[in-house]
């Protein structure tokens, strides 16, 4: 239903658009728009708290100006949306919303036609000739989508196969293409060439040939749907014979439409090890399963990331201002695999496992000496209790937006015989890493903190557990 208005506005939009630019009546009528969905929504795979992603494709006398402008006014007046808000100048620009609490997320392409008819398919790779590079990027997600979903045996199989994959990679915490996991196109793919070996298997068997010959994968061979095509614009197409960045792909998975690209840009050596021992541990359990020695439930596991290392980075970005604070920490979370990258550099450090989502917190502080606490990562329990009203009335207080990232840290074992504790020297890392953050263009040393501290394991926050989950600390004395 919600699908059905927003097309309806996306043509009205149109048509009222072209009138403005002088067209007449009868071609502002006929100058069309159309609606494509992508994401999980058009892939058949999306949950709850999914949204549906739309991009809206518009005739060439149509510009990006007018998306921001019109259809967004357009937009914030449609009867029950809310929360419209468009992000213009970003690398892909989107305006985010929700209709009658349905979250969407609209891109736009203007493409090189005088009308967009209600059949138009955006297959054809000529349609990105003389595009903005905007417009050629927002295509890309609803061009793979389509093709994946065209390169599949069998589609109810490749949904209910790929629902299980994704379902896995988010309870064993490797779903993030952003920390140098894979992510959703990269799930995509991967399952989607399962489903083309074995093209009559039922998806509890695609399932399990999915981990056992992901484990077994020679890297770095790329994982393809259809050979790599070349195409009409000047564009890059992923080549590692030609390009040394690609070749430095240590687990490439290339999206089917043309410029292919690769989906895992992001994975670094740690994380491509944890990855294949998560691949390893599935293989064994579906083998367990298949001969009725163990349940489904058991591949779903939850990760035991904060029970698995015995020391953590712990990454605090903070601010006092809860919009700042979503950019800033985003900005520090962007930046993390270079940390990681740096980690893997260290002698005795085996590996370096970021964790694949923050922790934010908000801290009622009511002095300086608070606030330093909290943006160090230190939240006491004291102000951990403290509510909003707690403060109103203390001149010195102050509301600190903490986030907290974790990498867990492997160490070699110490050779035996040696004595005294092993050293690991991570402050070149860690500093390299601030240094880094601090180059963002809109830093500001006096209201964004950012902080890297190394714990034991018995110092993790309890944040990080699930009721319960924590075992008890050793009675005698606590941490710190
Ligand atoms: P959900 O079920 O919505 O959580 P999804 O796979 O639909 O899963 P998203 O809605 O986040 O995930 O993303 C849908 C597609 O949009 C995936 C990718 O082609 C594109 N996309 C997502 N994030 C970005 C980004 N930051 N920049 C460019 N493209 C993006
Ligand atoms: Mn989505
Ligand atoms: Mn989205």
């Amino acid at each position: 239903m919600v699908l059905g208005r927003v097309a309806a506005l996306v043509k009205k939009f149109v048509y009222e658009v072209s009138l403005k630019h002088g067209l007449s009546e009868t071609a502002a009528s006929a100058a069309g728009g159309k609606i494509f969905t992508f994401g999980s929504y058009r892939l058949g795979v999306h949950g709850p708290g999914s949204d549906i992603d739309t991009l809206c494709v518009v005739p060439k006398h149509v510009s990006r100006e007018d998306f921001f402008e019109v259809f967004e006014e357009m937009l914030r007046n449609m009867e029950g949306a809310t929360e419209v808000s468009g992000v213009p100048d970003a690398y892909v620009p989107i305006i985010k919303t929700k209709v009658c609490g349905i979250p969407l997320d609209f891109l736009m392409a203007r493409l090189a036609l005088s009308s967009i008819p209600d059949d138009l398919s955006l297959k054809d790779d000529n349609l990105l000739r003389n595009l903005d590079e905007r417009c050629v990027r927002s295509l890309n997600g609803s061009r793979v989508n389509d093709e994946i979903l065209r390169l599949v045996p069998n589609v109810q199989v490749y949904r209910d196969s790929l629902r299980c994959i994704k379902l896995w990679a988010q309870r064993r915490a490797i779903y993030s293409n952003v920390n140098g996991f894979f992510g959703g196109v990269a799930w995509a793919i991967l399952v989607a060439r399962i489903c083309q070996l074995y093209p009559n298997a039922i998806a509890g068997a695609i399932v399990s040939r999915f981990f056992i010959i992901m484990y077994q994968w020679s890297w770095p061979q790329p994982v393809l749907l259809k050979q790599i095509e070349d195409g009409p614009l000047p564009v890059r197409v992923w080549n590692p014979k030609l390009y040394p960045a690609d070749k430095a792909h240590r687990t490439p998975i290339i999206t089917p439409a043309y410029p292919a690209m690769c989906a895992t840009h992001n994975v670094t050596a740690s994380t491509q090890m944890i990855v294949t021992d998560e691949f390893k541990k599935g293989s064994a359990i579906v083998d367990r399963i298949i001969v009725g020695t163990a349940d489904w439930a058991e591949l779903f596991a939850k990760h035991d990331f904060f029970h698995k290392y015995r020391y953590y980075l712990q990454i605090i970005a903070s601010t006092d201002d809860p919009i700042l604070q979503i950019k800033w920490a985003g900005t520090v979370e962007s930046r993390i695999r270079q940390l990681v990258m740096k980690l893997e550099f260290v002698e005795s450090l085996i590996l370096a496992h970021p964790f694949i989502k923050g922790f934010d917190q908000i801290s009622h502080c009511v002095s300086e000496g608070e606030v330093n606490l909290v943006a160090e990562g230190q939240i006491s329990e004291a102000i951990a209790k403290r509510n909003k009203a707690d403060i109103e009335n203390v001149a010195t207080a102050k509301t600190v937006y903490s986030t907290s990232f974790f990498i867990g840290l492997l160490i070699q074992p110490k050779p035996t015989g040696s004595t005294g504790p092993r050293r690991l020297d991570i402050s070149y890392p860690t500093t390299e890493f601030t240094k880094l953050v601090k180059m963002w263009e809109k830093y500001d040393e006096n209201t964004m903190g950012i902080v890297v501290r190394h714990i034991k394991c018995t110092s993790l926050p309890e944040y990080v557990f699930e009721e319960s989950e924590r075992q008890p600390k050793p009675s005698l004395k606590r941490p710190r």
